[in-house]
């Protein structure tokens, strides 16, 4: 390998000296100022190779050569990310147009290059949007109506980030088991130690929905409390909100040891990576997922690519602050209808013609990766 570090007083007798010592064909990777003159790094034509750092002048010179033979890569890498790109969309405009459409509603690019890599050949524009339309409320998991929640009872914690939603959406759900079941037949359970007022928030609905509310702020006193309600057909526990990365966030294990379901309360109005944070932290293990604030929410997309990808059945949506009317039964349909055309909003964040190369550059280079770490991201789902 002969890749080497020149020093001269001047560019021209640096070059003069490269020529001498390399051959009339010699590669110059770099100049830049030295203090005697000038610095050049420069190899033999035809053995330019990443270089072993014994092998080269000095240390320096050797993480040089590697930075800059990285952004050369990069450079080269996006220039063809480029061309595959305009290749791509002459050759198969509408898995394309496909993609396009699940990155401008929010959907990220493993479910998007997976849904792309299943769209049947042969269909036109319009065919295919349907057939996305169509995978997507296939495939986005529910609460079946038979194993509705409330109709069956039991016991349910609420967990999720602060502020998602779980005091609102615990209330509305207690209306609902009232309606079901008669006040009686509920409780309430504050078991959110964290906030002050907490307890005071769920006072007020327990009042005016005629139900009991206790307090139990550690687990040695909810564990001494489940069992005076063992009668109660419908206990709601509601809980202190985390950060998802929060090492407390662990508690749920705490209500798996003692019976308790349970219920992972995610605002959809959030960005993709915290929606996915907290489904991954509070959605495993969960027996359902209630997506909140969707009333506030443009692009639902990212919600919906999380909760296909995690399969975490969707029990109840909420689209507002009052209780108990904002919460419904999910309907797929409008979902996946309202996520499309969140992504025909034009934000400041809808990626522009020009960008679609550039973005499929660190596309490409994000896929060379996972594939290198050998992620099969098509698993799972039901394209057929
Ligand atoms: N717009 C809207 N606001 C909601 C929804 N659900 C809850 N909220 C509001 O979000 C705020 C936090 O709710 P809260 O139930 O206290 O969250 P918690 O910290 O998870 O218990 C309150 O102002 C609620 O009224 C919803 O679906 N849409
Ligand atoms: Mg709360």
């Amino acid at each position: 390998m002969s890749v080497q570090v020149f020093v001269a007083a001047n560019a021209r007798e640096g070059l003069a000296r490269i020529r001498n010592e390399l051959g009339d064909d010699a590669v110059v990777l770099s100049t830049r100022p030295h203090p005697q003159g000038v610095e050049l790094l420069a190899s033999a034509y035809g053995e330019l190779a990443v270089p072993a750092v014994s092998e080269t002048a000095d240390a320096a010179g050797s993480s040089r050569i590697l930075a800059e033979l990285s952004r050369l890569r990069g450079m080269l890498q996006n220039q063809l990310a480029g061309f595959a790109w305009g290749a791509a969309r002459r050759r198969d405009p509408v898995r394309v147009a496909l993609m396009q459409t699940l990155f401008a509603a929010g959907f990220g690019s493993s479910l998007a290059r997976t849904l792309a890599a299943r769209l049947p050949r042969g269909l036109d524009a319009d065919a295919a949007q349907r057939w996305l339309r169509q995978v997507l409320i296939r495939n986005l998991p529910l609460q079946g109506r038979d194993a509705d929640l409330l109709a069956r009872g039991g016991r349910y914690a609420l967990v999720g980030s602060t502020g998602s939603g779980k005091t609102t959406t615990l209330a509305k759900l207690a209306a609902r088991g009232v309606d079901a079941h008669g006040a009686t037949q509920v409780a309430l359970v504050a078991a959110d130690a964290y906030r002050i007022g907490a307890a005071a928030q769920l006072s007020v609905y327990a009042e005016l929905l005629g139900v009991s509310l206790h307090v139990a702020d550690d687990q040695a006193r909810l564990a001494l409390l489940l069992p005076e309600l063992a009668a109660k057909k419908l206990v709601l526990i509601d809980t202190a909100g985390f950060a998802p990365n929060d090492p407390r966030t662990r508690e749920g294990k705490v209500f798996d040891a003692l019976g308790v379901r349970r219920i992972a309360v995610i605002s959809a109005s959030q960005q993709g990576a915290a929606i996915e944070q907290a489904m991954t932290r509070f959605g495993q293990g969960a027996a359902a997922c209630i997506l909140t604030k969707l009333d506030e929410t443009p692009q639902p997309g990212a919600a919906l690519d999380s909760l296909i990808r995690h399969r975490l059945p969707l029990a109840y949506v909420s689209g507002g602050q009052r209780v108990p009317e904002d919460l419904h039964a999910p309907n797929p349909s409008y979902l996946v209808d309202r996520a499309l055309k969140g992504g025909q909003l034009a934000t400041p964040y809808a990626l522009e013609a020009e960008d679609w190369p550039l973005f499929a550059g660190v596309e490409a280079d994000r896929e060379e990766r996972r594939t290198l770490k050998g992620m099969n991201t098509q698993k799972g789902i039901n394209a057929g």
